[in-house]
């Protein structure tokens, strides 16, 4: 078990995302400890990005959009402030808060206006407005190729809304917790609120139920004890990573970090200590 970290330095080659200026540059990174953790520096430069059913997108300051094949990051084509993958399909909202679905190759308008939206539920969509209001849409309305598409509207306030395995976890402006009871695929409304203890400015729930948050001073907290028979879990633990972070996703087993410079970092699950770790065993 790893439980002190020590410092690496690395090498590597910066590409500016949306920008066409290569460096090299040494970096620090901390491994982290605690949580098991080892952490990569990729390449580029992001404000967003987000995580799912095996895939990688991002935006970055320019609302420029941004694919992940391998460590590297490909323009496509749009611009959006935030986008999101799953198993809903790629969706997005650009600065107009109008909604975009990728089909068929090309990003459709659909009907609406969302600043927010989160694909990774069980085939529904989720999203929040520049009021704060919150929407879904059902998997049988995600998929129809009609962009009259009709959100529900969920009693509520939120800033960032984000569903999983486990159902759907968002914040409000005051960084309140939430958890949405009994949310599925047909049933993207759910049944009712659950507050949860804590205070965190997003939250992203993976396809797998895991659940990461970020707080007000950037540090990264993870939900521990998700379960089918208890999707609130038990407690957050903080991730011991070096930040501080603005934006998060987890999918597959790796969690997805922006720090507030906008660096990308990669870090994945390790079952055995790494060399730049002591083990003290
Ligand atoms: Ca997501």
């Amino acid at each position: 078990m790893c439980t002190a970290q020590r410092k690496r330095r690395g090498h590597g080659t910066l590409a500016v995302v949306g920008k066409t200026v290569f460096f090299s540059f040494i970096f620090n990174l901390l491994n982290t400890s605690n949580a098991g953790l080892q952490c990569t520096l990729i390449p580029g430069w992001l404000k967003q990005l987000d995580a799912g059913a095996g895939q990688v997108y991002g935006v970055n300051d320019n609302d420029e959009i941004y694919r992940l094949n391998g460590n590297d990051w490909v323009n496509i084509q749009g611009r959006l402030i935030h986008v999101s993958v799953g198993l809903s399909g790629l969706w997005g909202a650009n600065r107009g808060n109008n909604i975009y679905k990728m089909q068929d190759g090309n990003w459709v308008q659909v009907a609406g206006a969302l600043k927010q939206v989160d694909a990774g539920g069980r085939a529904h969509l989720v999203g929040v407005n520049g009021a704060d209001n919150v929407y879904c849409l059902n998997q049988d309305t995600t998929f129809s190729r009609g962009t009259n598409v009709p959100f529900i509207q969920i009693d509520g306030n939120l800033k960032y809304y984000s569903c999983g395995l486990y159902g759907c976890w968002g914040v409000n402006n005051i960084n309140d917790i939430y958890h949405r009871l009994n949310v599925n695929s047909e049933n993207c409304k759910g049944s009712e609120w659950r507050r949860v203890d804590g205070k965190l400015v997003m939250v992203e729930t993976s396809s797998d139920g895991a659940v990461y948050g970020i707080n007000t001073v950037g540090q990264i907290y993870k939900r521990e004890g998700i379960s089918d028979s208890n999707p609130i879990g038990t407690k957050w633990s903080l991730v011991n990573i070096f930040g501080p972070f603005k934006h998060l996703s987890y999918d597959g087993g790796i969690l997805w970090l922006i720090n507030k410079d906008g660096n990308i970092f990669k870090c994945e699950d390790k079952k055995t200590c790494c060399e730049f770790c002591i083990n003290d065993a």
